[in-house]
C-alpha cells in the first residue's frame, strides 16, 4: 500500500446548498470530482492527529464506491479509524447518532435526501460537525474556498475493504470499523420513547404502515417496529433499501408516497401511516384518511411532549423554519418558551441546541426533530407520535382537531414549481424584490399587505449573520407569502411559494386547505407575475 499525492485542478460549482453538494451522479463520476471535494473537507476542518471519522450514506447508487474512495483517502490524511455503517449505509439520523455516541471528529454523510437515485439520479455529500450536526455555513463556505483553490489530494493505493460484515479491517495505518447503526439507533430510541406502551398499543390492535420508500430506513424500521415493538410484519411497506429506490422518488409527500397514501386514503384504512424518505431525517404523518402537515405536527409534538419520557420535565424551547407555518409559535406562547425563527436547513438549528435554547424544532418539508441528536429524525418523529396515541388511543384526526380547538389553525400549503430556467426563476424573484414599496399597504380583497421583506437572520449564538433567505409577504392580519428558491436541485430552478392564512375561526377546521387559501394563491401568482415570466401556474408539487 503506498500513499499517493494526486495532482488535480479545481471543477468550477462546487458550492454546497441547503444540505451539501448535490449533483447528478453522472458529474460525481468525472475523475478527481469526488476526491476534490473530500480534500477539501479534510482540509478545512483540520482534524487533529488519529482522529476517528463516521462515514455512511443512504445506499444510493455510487455510495460502495464512494465510501472505498473516502476511505482509502481518510487513511491517507492521517485518520486513525473510521466508523462505517454496515454496507456502508447510515440514515442521516443514525449518522448523528454514532457521531455523537462514539464522539468522532464528524462525519461524512453521502446523501441525495429525497432526490431520485440510480445510474441517471442525484448524489450528495455533506461533513458534519463534531456535534453531530449538518457544518455551518462559516465552514461550508471554507470547504468550497479550499476546493477552488486545491492542487492535489492524498490517496492509498490499497484492495477494496468489505463493509459487509461487523468488524475490523486495516487499510495502511488506519482501521475501519463496520458498525451496526441500526442497533445503536434503537438503542437511543428506545432511551426517549416509552417502548412498552407502544407495544401495548400495537397489542391492542391497532394497524399501523410504515413505507420506507425503498430507501435507507427499511432495515431500522424492521428493528424498531418489528423487532423491538412487536408490529405485525405487514406494517412495513417498501422496505427494503434499493440503489435506485425503485425508480420511485423517495419523498415523502402526498404526491410521491403515493402507495402509502392509497392505503390510507382507502377502504379499511389503517389506524396510523407514516413515511420516511432517502436519507431517513424527513417524516410524513397520515391518520386514516386524513393528512397532518409538517407544520401542525411540529406543534402538536411541541404541545404534547410531556407524554414522551424523554420531555416529561419540559421542553427549553422550539425552534421553526422561517417558510414553516407560525402553529409551533401559539403552542411556545402557551408553554412560556422561546420560539426561533430560522433560515430553511437544519444546519441553523445545530447552535441552538449546542446552547440548550431548544429542544424540538422542525420545518414544513417534513422535517422534525430534536435534541438527541443534531439532524432532523424521521423515524424518531413517527415514533413520537405513536407515543401519543398510545396514551390518547384517539384518532389522529381527532386529535389534531382538538388541538386547532384549542389553539387554532394555521391553514398552510406548499406550492413547487420545479424545472423553470434558473433566468426565469432569478426574473420573478427580482421582480417581487421591485415592488417591496408598491405592494406595502396594497389591499386585495379582505387582505391587505403589511410589509415586505427578504429575510434576514442572525444567529443569537455565534451572532453570524445569513441573508437573502426568502421573500415574506405579510398582511396585516398574520397572513403569509413566502418566496424562496430551492438550494438541494440538480436541474434547473426550483420555486417554493408557501402560503399560510390563520384561521382564528374554531368552526372552519373542515376547511380543506387549497380552498381555504384559494384567495391567496391567486394574490402569489398576480403578485410574482409567474405565468408571464415562465409559462406556468400550475404547480409541480402541492403540499
Ligand atoms: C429542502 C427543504 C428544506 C430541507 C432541505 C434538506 O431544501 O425545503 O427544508 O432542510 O431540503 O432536506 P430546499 O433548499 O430545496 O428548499 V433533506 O431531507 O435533504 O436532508
Ligand atoms: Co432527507
Amino acid at each position: 500500500m503506498t500513499l499517493q499525492v494526486v495532482p488535480t485542478q479545481p471543477f468550477s460549482g462546487q458550492k454546497p446548498g441547503t444540505s451539501g453538494l448535490r449533483k447528478r451522479v453522472a458529474v460525481f463520476q468525472q475523475p478527481h470530482y469526488l476526491e476534490n471535494f473530500v480534500q477539501s473537507i479534510f482540509d478545512t476542518v483540520g482534524a487533529p492527529e488519529a482522529a476517528t471519522l463516521t462515514l455512511g450514506g443512504d445506499g444510493r447508487y455510487f455510495n460502495r464506491q464512494a465510501i472505498q474512495i473516502i476511505l482509502k483517502m481518510a487513511a491517507a490524511n492521517g485518520f486513525s479509524r473510521v466508523l462505517v455503517g454496515l454496507g456502508g449505509i447510515l440514515s442521516t439520523p443514525a449518522a448523528s447518532c454514532v457521531i455523537r455516541k462514539y464522539k468522532t471528529y464528524g462525519g461524512i454523510i453521502l446523501s441525495a435526501s429525497h432526490n431520485p437515485g440510480g445510474i441517471d439520479g442525484d448524489f450528495g455529500i455533506k461533513y458534519n460537525t463534531p456535534n453531530g450536526g449538518p457544518a455551518p455555513e462559516k465552514i461550508t463556505e471554507a470547504i468550497y474556498e479550499s476546493s477552488k483553490q486545491i492542487t492535489c489530494y492524498q490517496i492509498l493505493d490499497a484492495p477494496d475493504v468489505s463493509l459487509d460484515g461487523i468488524g475490523e479491517t486495516r487499510l495502511g495505518d488506519m482501521v475501519v470499523e463496520v458498525i451496526s447503526a441500526v442497533d445503536d439507533y434503537a438503542e437511543l430510541m428506545s432511551a426517549i420513547f416509552d417502548f412498552n406502551a407502544i407495544k401495548a398499543l400495537f397489542a391492542s390492535g391497532f394497524s399501523f404502515r410504515f413505507d420506507a420508500m425503498h430507501a435507507v430506513t427499511g432495515p431500522y424500521a424492521r428493528e424498531v417496529f418489528i423487532n423491538r415493538l412487536a408490529a405485525p410484519e405487514t406494517s412495513l411497506m417498501n422496505a427494503i433499501p434499493l440503489e435506485d429506490f425503485g425508480g420511485g422518488h423517495p419523498d415523502p409527500n402526498l404526491t410521491y408516497a403515493h402507495d402509502l397514501v392509497t392505503v390510507m386514503y382507502g377502504d379499511n384504512a389503517p389506524d396510523f401511516g407514516a413515511a420516511s424518505d432517502g436519507d431517513g431525517d424527513r417524516n410524513m404523518i397520515l391518520g386514516r384518511g386524513f393528512f397532518v402537515t409538517p407544520s401542525d405536527s411540529l406543534a402538536l409534538l411541541a404541545a404534547n411532549a410531556r407524554l414522551i419520557p424523554a420531555y416529561a420535565q419540559g421542553i427549553a424551547g422550539v425552534a421553526r423554519s422561517m417558510p414553516t407555518s407560525a402553529a409551533v409559535d401559539r403552542v411556545a406562547e402557551e408553554l412560556g418558551i422561546p420560539c426561533f425563527e430560522t433560515p430553511t436547513g437544519w444546519k441553523f438549528f445545530g447552535n441552538l441546541m449546542d446552547a440548550g435554547k431548544v429542544t424540538l424544532c422542525g420545518e414544513e418539508s417534513f422535517g422534525t426533530g430534536s435534541n438527541h441528536v443534531r439532524e432532523k429524525d424521521g423515524l424518531w418523529a413517527v415514533l413520537f407520535w405513536l407515543n401519543i396515541l398510545a396514551i390518547k388511543r384517539q384518532p389522529v384526526e381527532n386529535i389534531m382537531k382538538r388541538h386547532w380547538a384549542q389553539y387554532g389553525r394555521n391553514v398552510y400549503s406548499r406550492h413547487d414549481y420545479e424545472g423553470l430556467p434558473t433566468d426565469a426563476a432569478a426574473g420573478v424573484i427580482n421582480h417581487i424584490h421591485a415592488s417591496f414599496i408598491s405592494l406595502t399597504g396594497k389591499q386585495f380583497g379582505r387582505y391587505t399587505i403589511q410589509v415586505c421583506d427578504d429575510f434576514s437572520y442572525t444567529d443569537s449564538v455565534d451572532g453570524s449573520i445569513s441573508n437573502n433567505q426568502g421573500i415574506r409577504i405579510l398582511f396585516v392580519d398574520g397572513s403569509r407569502i413566502v418566496f424562496r428558491l430551492s438550494g438541494t436541485g440538480t436541474e434547473g430552478a426550483t420555486l417554493r411559494i408557501y402560503l399560510e392564512a390563520y384561521e382564528p375561526n374554531r368552526g372552519q377546521h373542515h376547511l380543506d386547505a387549497q380552498v381555504a387559501l384559494a384567495e391567496m394563491i391567486q394574490i402569489a401568482l398576480d403578485i410574482s407575475e409567474l405565468k408571464q415570466r415562465t409559462g406556468r401556474d400550475v404547480p409541480t408539487v402541492i403540499t
